[in-house]
């Protein structure tokens, strides 16, 4: 099943209208691969500066988190529909930040997943395991079980892309090995098929986050069930041209 490459740039909680602008021209003005989705994920203030800048109409805007509700009294939060609105088409939920910072459970994060769907936002789910739990041979418990919440609320999963990003690699410079990411997609993949049949899951793109830079892009790219990264603070630099261009 051939399934189309993902890279999603996260620049979470960083940059300005400058250097925004200055991402997005670089990435307008780049000879982009016309087989590889791109979407970027600039903090929810610059979403419609990101989208007044961007003229590669393939390069895509994700927000980093939703609230599942459309509106009302919710201080602070933004939706899905309002997410839409200002042109975004993706937004990233269950990002471990998110789950160990701001205590978001597997059930809120399913909540919301449901919720985006329903609003026509495709999902980037992130999941993966701490390092205590990696230590302690729970990667796939952790990862199924982050997997089952969304199971639960959502049948169709045309319209999420699963990010595996263990917590111990993100931020740290210490990226997974491709040998290792592989082995768990394949576990990730076989756990879908299992819960949701064998097509559904051969059309779900699994993306590896965590550390991805440069340098090592091209190693994961040549993984059977890697179909893509999400990118943190690399998406941020030049560099995140060459990720995009890392599978040619
Ligand atoms: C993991 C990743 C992007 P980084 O959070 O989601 O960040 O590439 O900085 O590890």
């Amino acid at each position: 099943m051939a399934r189309t490459f993902f890279v999603g740039g996260n620049f979470k909680m960083n940059g300005s209208k400058d250097s925004i602008k200055k991402i997005v021209e670089d990435l307008n003005a780049a000879d982009l691969p016309s087989d590889v989705e791109v979407v970027i994920s600039p903090p929810a203030l610059y979403i419609l500066w990101a989208k007044e800048l961007l003229t590669n109409p393939t390069i895509k805007v994700a927000a980093q988190n939703s609230f599942p509700k459309s509106s009302g009294a919710y201080t602070g939060e933004i939706s899905a529909p309002e997410i839409k609105d200002a042109g975004a088409e993706w937004v990233i939920l269950g990002h471990s930040e998110r789950r160990t910072i701001i205590k978001e459970t597997d059930e809120f994060i399913a909540e919301k997943t449901a919720h985006a769907l329903e609003n026509g936002l495709g999902v980037i789910l992130c999941i993966g395991e701490l390092l205590e739990e990696r230590d302690g041979g729970q990667t796939l418990v952790v990862c199924n079980r982050q997997l089952d919440a969304v199971i639960d609320k959502v049948k169709d999963w045309s319209n999420i892309v699963i990010a595996y990003e263990p917590v111990w690699a993100i931020g740290t410079g210490l990226a997974a090995t491709p040998e290792d990411a592989q082995a768990t997609h394949l576990e990730i993949r076989k756990y879908l098929a299992e819960k949701l049949g064998e097509e559904q899951a051969s059309k779900i793109r699994i993306l590896y986050g965590g550390s991805v830079n440069g340098k090592n892009a091209k190693s994961f790219s040549a993984c059977p069930d890697i179909d893509g990264y999400l990118v943190g603070g690399a998406s941020l630099k030049p560099e995140f041209i060459d990720i995009i261009k890392s599978r040619e």
